[in-house]
């Protein structure tokens, strides 16, 4: 098969003096650190959407990029065909081993839904060809309800029932085709499942109905085989100026009130989490601590701008904090996705893998700093010392065991008079640390 990017070779790994810029500097797939493989840490995947399909369009001009891939006219099955070449010979050169999707970004979208399932059986199976091939796998499925006209009121959240079983009918086919190509995972994003205005909005029942159409997935997805986890991926706005599933804390409330909390997990996006006014790290330990971290859409915003930007990630301080969230949480269950995309002037072949490139280093710098934050200890032990008056005393442990009682507790606070302050935070003190060790050589 004739290769694609002819001009770009498999990306090796030189090490940290390397200037080579088609090479890695850190990530070396098969170093170990804390017991696991670099790959084993970070399965990282590629976003189909932005990588195969994005072309740099935005509301103000035309595409710079072309990602016809050799294909003769855009938006036909030969052109979903060059894009499953493009995307599977990228991801060998780089030595990503996972990819996700929704079902628009596999096929052009046809007038009628039994015309797009057939052309996504079809795409399906040479892609199934080409994951047996090269032992690429897929990490999560989606369906896309939100860019198609019909959706302009949401998916689950919609007020007709005609676009709500388009909605199911689409859930449906891509349960099944995850399933086909054995994904670990399948995402929710609400992009439109939220409100302009609440003066024409039934906020009640379009919630029950997107738990109702999550409930069905899980039933039916059950019963064809899918094992993974069902994901929702918190976003506050952006298309809408609401959107239901604000942040994980939202969303986890909103899974437990709907008895759906077994089957799903968090797919924590860094540039949602700091449009919903949070940093990454504080959604990862929101999802970590309720069991509930399953995946990341690794990128990262502008924090100068109000929306989602979708950049490579090359921050080592939010990725060694994200890292540390991950290690903490002994992994995910899912990967870490590459939800990104080239800046409309980095347009070119070589662009697209320079993106990964720096991507993929910057989580493995910062996979590397967060190990060595935790064998370090300084701030674990500061932050177990901190709150020792709960293991200490026997009113500690029992308000620990919640058996305390308010009285007893009062008549301790009558006894004291007044407490002594609190020790120091040291917050200082602890950022000094955490500069000490991303920065020494
Ligand atoms: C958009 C979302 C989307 C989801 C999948 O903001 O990040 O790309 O990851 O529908
Ligand atoms: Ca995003
Ligand atoms: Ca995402």
């Amino acid at each position: 098969m004739k290769e694609i990017f002819a001009n770009i070779p498999v990306i090796p790994y030189e090490g940290p003096n390397s200037k080579n810029p088609l090479a890695f500097h850190y990530y070396d797939a098969n170093k170990v650190i804390m017991g696991k493989t670099m790959k084993e840490h970070l399965p990282f995947a590629m976003a189909w959407w932005h990588n195969l399909c994005a072309t740099g369009a935005d509301m103000f001009g035309r595409g710079t990029a072309d990602k016809s891939f050799g294909a003769s006219e855009v938006g036909t099955m030969s052109h979903a065909k060059a894009k499953v070449d493009a995307g599977f010979e990228f991801m060998q050169k780089l030595g990503i081993e996972y990819f996700c999707w929704h079902d628009v970004d596999l096929v052009p979208e046809a007038d009628d839904i039994n015309e797009t399932n057939r052309r996504l059986d079809e795409i399906t199976d040479y892609i199934l060809v080409k994951m047996q091939e090269t032992g690429i796998k897929c990490l999560w499925g989606t369906a896309n309800m939100f860019g198609n006209p019909r959706f302009m009121n949401g998916a689950g959240s919609t007020n007709s029932v005609d676009v709500y079983c388009f909605a199911a009918a689409q859930v449906k086919k891509a349960l099944e085709l995850t399933v086909k190509l054995g994904g670990r995972g399948y995402v929710f994003w609400g992009g439109r499942e939220g409100y302009e205005t609440l003066l024409n909005t039934d906020v009640k029942l379009e919630q029950e109905n997107i738990a109702n159409l999550m409930r069905m997935a899980v039933e039916y997805g059950r019963s064809i085989g899918f094992t993974g986890d069902f994901y929702i991926e918190p976003k506050p706005k952006e298309p809408m100026k609401h959107q239901y599933d604000f942040d994980a804390a939202t969303a986890i409330g909103f899974l437990k009130a709907h008895g759906l909390e077994k089957d799903f997990k968090m797919n924590i996006e860094a540039n949602h989490a700091t449009l919903a006014g949070h940093t990454f790290q504080h959604e990862l330990r929101i999802s970590a601590i309720n069991g509930m971290l399953g995946s990341i859409d690794a990128n990262q915003g502008d924090l100068l701008l109000g929306w989602d930007t979708d950049e490579f990630p090359c921050n080592v301080y939010d990725a060694t904090m994200c890292m540390y969230e991950v290690l903490k949480a002994g992994g995910l269950t899912g990967g870490f996705n590459f939800d990104s995309k080239n800046r409309r002037p980095s347009y070119t072949q070589e662009d697209m893998f320079k993106a990964f490139i720096l991507g993929m280093d910057t989580f493995a710098l910062g996979l590397i700093k967060a190990a060595a934050i935790i064998e370090d200890g300084r701030l674990d032990q500061f932050v177990k010392n901190r709150y020792a008056s709960y293991s200490t005393t026997e009113l500690g442990k029992k308000i620990l065991n919640k058996t305390s009682t308010l009285e007893e507790l009062a008549a301790h606070a009558e006894q004291l008079g007044a407490p002594e302050l609190p020790d120091s935070g040291n917050q200082e003190g602890l950022q000094h640390v955490v500069n000490d060790i991303l920065f020494r050589n």
